[in-house]
């Protein structure tokens, strides 16, 4: 049988190798075979989604910066400084939470889809037309962000105009001057040549990026015991192989801008000039309770609990 499997991103950014290698692990390991959809196959991110929800796809990779309306629980991942920055740290909460590995599958599960793993594809870092150093900077900037309330939230609390957009929007959208930055991790900074059409990169530290990948549920419990763990295992090898993919990966895509574009101003802020930005995290928190209650006040509470387990 052929499976589809369709994500977010090009078949050599971060959701595509991962991909291939869930493909390379079930096709060795099972005779089924998979096709790979990358960006723009098969339409938006809320495309692929929608398609994966009613079957036609068997597999999708949507980060939950587009899965806020779905699953409002999952727009935790915009609270900003809550992940650790440190790789390994990061990792360690991957593979252990309780929270990622125990509740948001139920949450998943309700709308449909058997949640097979989250990982991290980077510190995210404000790529601007102008300088950022504090929130003054991102005043009147109309700052795109992934269509997500939560994260809509975050960029209000930093001093900027927030305007959710799909990904398909975002290049067009700078070069024509109705947004004046985004968001993202440096290889998509890179790999989508944002650099083209901004002239700043600007290191706060306040998130890593998050994606969710997921099998249709129906599909999934409708399978062998024997299959199921071959997707199972499969999710497991791929995630380990995409954490030791990203080792450098940033410096590896700073150092291609700066060859690429060499007036390209790329600076870390110091922890002065975090402060502000740091204090706005309390504000976005309490708006995400407000927006998921008590479920949500639950997932983060357990987030916490995990993520202090993980930099112990
Ligand atoms: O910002 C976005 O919309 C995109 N960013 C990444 C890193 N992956 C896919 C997503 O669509």
């Amino acid at each position: 049988e052929t499976w589809k499997y369709a994500f977010e991103e090009a078949l050599t950014d971060v959701q595509g190798v991962y991909a291939q290698k869930f493909k390379e692990e079930i096709e060795a390991n099972s005779d089924h075979e998979i096709q790979l959809f990358p960006f723009g196959t098969l339409g938006e991110s809320a495309d692929i989604m929608e398609q994966a929800q009613a079957g036609i796809l068997q597999f999708v990779d949507q980060s939950p910066g587009f899965t806020g309306a779905l699953i409002p629980e999952a727009q935790v991942f915009f609270v900003p400084y809550l992940l650790p920055a440190e790789s390994e740290q990061l990792g360690d909460f991957f593979r252990n939470s309780k929270a990622i590995n125990e509740m948001f599958p139920e949450l998943y599960a309700a709308q449909g889809l058997e949640l097979l793993t989250m990982f991290p594809e980077g510190e995210v870092v404000m790529n601007t037309k102008e300088a950022v150093a504090g929130p003054a900077d991102l005043n009147e900037v109309k700052f795109r962000v992934m269509t997500n309330p939560l994260l809509v939230e975050s960029y209000k609390a930093f001093g900027a105009t927030p305007t959710p957009l799909p990904w398909g929007e975002v290049y067009g959208g700078l070069q024509t001057n109705i947004i004046q930055g985004q968001e993202n991790p440096m290889f998509w900074v890179e790999s989508t040549k944002m650099y083209e059409v901004t002239d700043h990169i600007t290191f706060a530290g306040h998130n890593n990026f998050t994606t969710a990948v997921m099998a249709n549920k129906e599909f999934y419990d409708g399978l062998s015991d024997e299959d199921r763990k071959v997707i199972d295992d499969a999710a497991k090898v791929a995630f380990e192989h995409i954490l030791e993919y990203q080792n450098g990966l940033t410096e590896k895509s700073v150092a291609k801008i700066k060859e690429a574009k060499p007036e390209m101003n790329i600076v870390e802020l110091t922890e002065e000039q975090r402060a502000p930005f740091k204090a706005a995290a309390a504000e976005v928190e309490a708006k995400f309770i407000e927006m998921t209650g008590d479920s949500g006040q639950k997932i983060l509470d357990q987030m916490k609990q995990d993520l202090e387990a993980a930099t112990q």
